[in-house]
């Protein structure tokens, strides 16, 4: 039997239904194909433990990761704790934060699925529509603050994600309810339709001035603008952005988003609404290379889409305003709210709250949300905000965090504080490279080479990824290396510290262990010609890549898939 296509499978699902229901009741290990796809939407991935089915491919190495769904990556302390005891429980013994402020359980094995998900949704948390064609996770500053005007905006990411969230009642009955299986009566998703988006859809809310979502990446980014007495005025919109791309393959692309106009605040659920079905109606259904709401604000223009956008609103968006110049806040360390309490943002290396040897940094932040019933917020840097401190505990707080071992930011570099690198192996399938997992080492080799040549605490942004995809959205780096071949990257450079401009191919197919060394000379430069507080990826892009690819070894120089 031919195999069905993803719209096929969308269109037959019956509200997101499929198969599931029936193969969670047999006993093999893992699901079918046609499952697998639908799982998506309900927050689950299947995956495999690629390092265990290297060292011994007579087992199965099938597990789930559950990703869950959390708007302006907030969290009550019950929340978290909530999470934290199904990763003991049910996952691999870690949390991981997402560069879109969700977590994820990695290793839940298919028979705990169904458990897993009921204690999720006890602590009214939700994965549906965490991955799948749909819109995914809303994120939006994370900052705790006491001002009214900026909590609305904050507001937004769950106001946006309650009127974008599907209708089916799929995900209750096959979790929570657990029946054989079920009503199959017609679902009306009246925003979605029956085979719901081509593709993905992501949304990031920023505020001018702070680009800590990196928001020209998002298919919409909203970027919310104030009155001089502080009151929200509304947001300039920004569409098709994208980072997703993929080697040898011109036809895909990282793309910033386009500068569509400025929205009052009464228009942003009704715009946002128009444009993900501008996305549903002329998606390419038929490439999911080429199906991201990116290729047709690229192909059909900006001013197609204003107009589109137009009759499907009743009004034209009004002209852009201006903005202040972006910088990133990556809101780290101890902050005042604004209503007499605190928070603390602790770097969380790659987004992995994990207990390692004398760092116990789950069981610290566990211990501290416990004791002090702390609210936690998750950062677009992979990173967590513990708020809502009041004065008196600060030095309690303090003092946990010294006998679990975990560092202050006071005393991390600025590169590593900087540093985003995705998931990849051993659990994602797409790798082609290590990110997660070598990327310490790489920003260690980096802070020895800047204080060697006299650089020292430079403060430049670099990324990691194990494949082009994107998931750290490295080509808004400054430095970017992407995962090309077994343990060669290709590296990216030129990106600015705001986050508003995308890097370029450099050098290619270096070896890891090649990395730092092959920039030495580039970062001696920067030391050496640098204009005054010039960031490096300003410099690399004043001097040009082409000058600056002379520096060094010829054998990486030839840039293949990406032309020069
Ligand atoms: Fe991603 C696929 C992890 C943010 C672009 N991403 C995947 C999968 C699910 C692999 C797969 O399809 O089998 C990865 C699971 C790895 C694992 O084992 O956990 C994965 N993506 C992640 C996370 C966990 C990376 C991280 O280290 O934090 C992020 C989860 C975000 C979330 O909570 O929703 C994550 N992914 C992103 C981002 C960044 C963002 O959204 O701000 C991007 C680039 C932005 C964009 O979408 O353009 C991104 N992920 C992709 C793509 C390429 C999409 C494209 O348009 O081409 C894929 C592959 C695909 O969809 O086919 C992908
Ligand atoms: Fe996996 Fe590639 Fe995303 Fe990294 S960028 S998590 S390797 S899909």
């Amino acid at each position: 039997m031919a195999k069905k296509s993803p719209e096929q499978i969308k269109a037959e699902s019956r509200g997101l239904r499929g198969s599931i229901a029936q193969e969670l009741t047999n006993s093999d290990r893992f699901f079918t194909d046609e499952a697998d796809k639908l799982l998506k939407f309900h927050g689950i991935y299947q995956q495999e433990d690629r390092d265990a089915r290297k060292a011994d491919r007579t087992q199965d190495h099938h597990s789930m990761m559950i990703r869950t769904k959390l708007p302006g990556g907030r969290l009550t302390p019950a929340q978290y704790i909530a999470h934290d005891e199904v990763a003991s429980k049910y996952a691999n013994g870690t949390l991981r934060i997402t560069t879109r402020e969700c977590f994820q359980f990695h290793g839940v094995l298919k028979g705990e699925l169904r458990q897993t998900m009921r204690e999720i949704n006890e602590a009214l948390v939700t994965s549906l529509g965490a991955c799948g064609d749909i819109v995914r996770n809303v994120m939006a500053c994370p900052a705790p603050t006491a001002d009214p005007h900026r909590q609305a905006v904050q507001d937004y990411a769950l106001r946006l994600s309650d009127a974008l969230f599907p209708k089916t009642n799929a995900y209750h009955q096959i979790w929570l309810d657990g029946q054989p299986l079920i009503d199959d009566s017609e679902i009306d998703e009246p925003l979605y339709g029956r085979t719901y988006l081509p593709r993905k859809f992501k949304i990031g809310i920023a505020y001018a001035g702070d680009n800590c979502v990196d928001v020209y990446t998002h298919d919409i980014g909203l970027v919310a603008l104030f009155a001089e007495d502080g009151a929200l005025e509304g947001f300039n919109l920004l569409v098709g952005g994208g980072m997703g791309m993929t080697h040898n393959n011109d036809a895909t692309y990282a793309r910033l988003g386009d500068e569509i106009g400025f929205i009052t605040p009464d228009q942003v659920l009704p715009v946002v609404a128009a444009i993900v079905t501008i996305h549903r109606d002329f998606g390419d259904r038929e490439n999911r290379k080429h199906a991201r709401l990116k290729y047709v604000l690229a192909e059909r223009g900006a001013d197609w889409f204003r107009e589109e956008l137009a009759a499907r609103v009743g009004y034209a968006v009004a002209p852009l305003r201006p903005m202040p110049p972006f910088r990133v806040d990556d809101h780290l360390g101890w902050h005042e709210q604004g209503d007499g309490r605190w928070f603390l943002g602790l770097h969380v290396e790659s987004g992995r709250i994990i207990d390692r040897g004398t760092y116990r940094l789950r069981s610290g932040i566990r211990a501290i949300v416990e004791r002090f019933q702390l609210p936690v917020r998750l950062t677009a840097q992979q990173n967590i905000l513990l708020t809502d401190i009041v004065a008196d505990d600060r030095a309690a707080l303090e003092a946990l965090l010294d006998e679990y071992g975990i560092r202050r930011v006071e005393n991390i570099s600025a590169m590593r504080r900087a540093g985003l690198a995705c998931v990849a192996l051993p659990t994602c399938g797409l790798a082609i490279t290590e990110a997660e997992r070598v990327f310490p080492q790489v920003i260690s080799e980096f802070e020895d080479a800047l204080e060697e040549i006299g650089l020292g605490d430079a403060d430049i942004a670099a990324r990691m990824t194990g494949c082009p995809n994107g998931c750290a959205r490295p080509y808004v780096a400054e430095i970017a290396f992407v995962g090309r071949s077994l343990d060669k990257y290709t590296v990216f450079l030129g990106g600015n510290p705001a986050g508003t401009r995308l890097a370029k191919p450099f050098i290619d197919l270096v070896p890891l262990a090649q990395l730092v060394p092959t920039l030495r000379p580039v970062l001696q430069s920067y030391r050496d010609d640098r204009d005054p507080g010039e960031s490096f990826g300003d410099f690399v892009m004043r001097v040009g890549l082409d000058t600056l690819r002379e520096q060094v070894p010829a054998e990486w120089r030839t840039l293949g898939a990406y032309g020069d």
